[in-house]
């Protein structure tokens, strides 16, 4: 019988897997929540070969320059070898939900650099089809209520996440829902609604590898 292994300890079980992909004298970027706080654990053990990295929000900053890595800004650098990064839901196509820690635009913008993004997650995050989980949207403050009929329009149940601000000082809607069955078409979609900055799929520019923990060992999905 496989033993019973808690979330946290996938989380650091695929958290160690992406140690192998880090390369010596390279810039990383680091993402945010639990998941990809485990890697910034993992990481201390080899922080001798981490040239930088890149944060995608402030308390990564801050938990990576505590471990003793040199975080640079990422106008600095034309080019990052990899990004780890957890996510709230992914499919085998290594399409992604993020932003349920609100840090997504960071991430979008950093994702967008790597030569290769390695997504960390342990199982419950793989979904057939992405949705279950509301769909995070930053927003210009002055177009909440705009943008947010325009969703419910598109089948949406938006829902101002009350008491957040980015760290670039807009808002959340946490948007229940969507039926999601193109998340491609749907992110572009999105992304036309003036002053919406970001969304949460991340799907024109899906993960690379998925290392995903489950009760039977780290699965590597391409
Ligand atoms: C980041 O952290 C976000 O995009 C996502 O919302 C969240 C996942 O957090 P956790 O690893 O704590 O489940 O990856």
């Amino acid at each position: 019988m496989p033993a019973v292994l808690s979330a946290d300890a996938l989380k650091r079980a695929v958290a160690e897997a992406a140690i192998a992909y880090v390369q010596p004298g390279e810039i990383l970027g680091v993402g945010t929540g639990s998941t990809a706080n485990a890697f910034i654990d993992a990481l201390a053990s080899v922080k001798g070969h981490v040239k930088a990295a890149v944060a995608s929000s402030e308390s990564t900053r801050e938990r990576l320059q505590a471990i003793g890595i040199e975080v640079v800004d990422l106008n600095q650098v034309d080019r990052i070898s990899i990004y780890v990064d957890g996510a709230d839901e992914i499919t085998p196509a290594l399409a992604m939900i993020k932003g349920g820690g609100g840090a997504l635009t960071r991430e979008k913008i950093v994702a967008a650099l790597a030569d290769k993004f390695i997504c960390i997650a342990d199982s419950s995050k793989l979904v057939t089809t992405l949705g279950t989980f509301p769909l995070p949207i930053e927003v210009i403050p002055m177009a909440r209520s705009m943008i947010a009929r325009e969703l419910v329009k598109m089948g949406g149940s938006p829902v101002y996440r009350t008491g957040f601000v980015t760290d670039n000082g807009n808002v959340i809607l946490d948007t229940y829902g969507l039926h999601i069955s193109d998340p491609v078409e749907l992110e572009q979609r999105l992304n036309n609604l003036t002053g919406v900055v970001t969304n949460g799929l991340f799907a024109a520019r899906p993960a690379d590898v998925l290392l995903l923990g489950t009760v039977d060992g780290v699965q590597t999905h391409h």
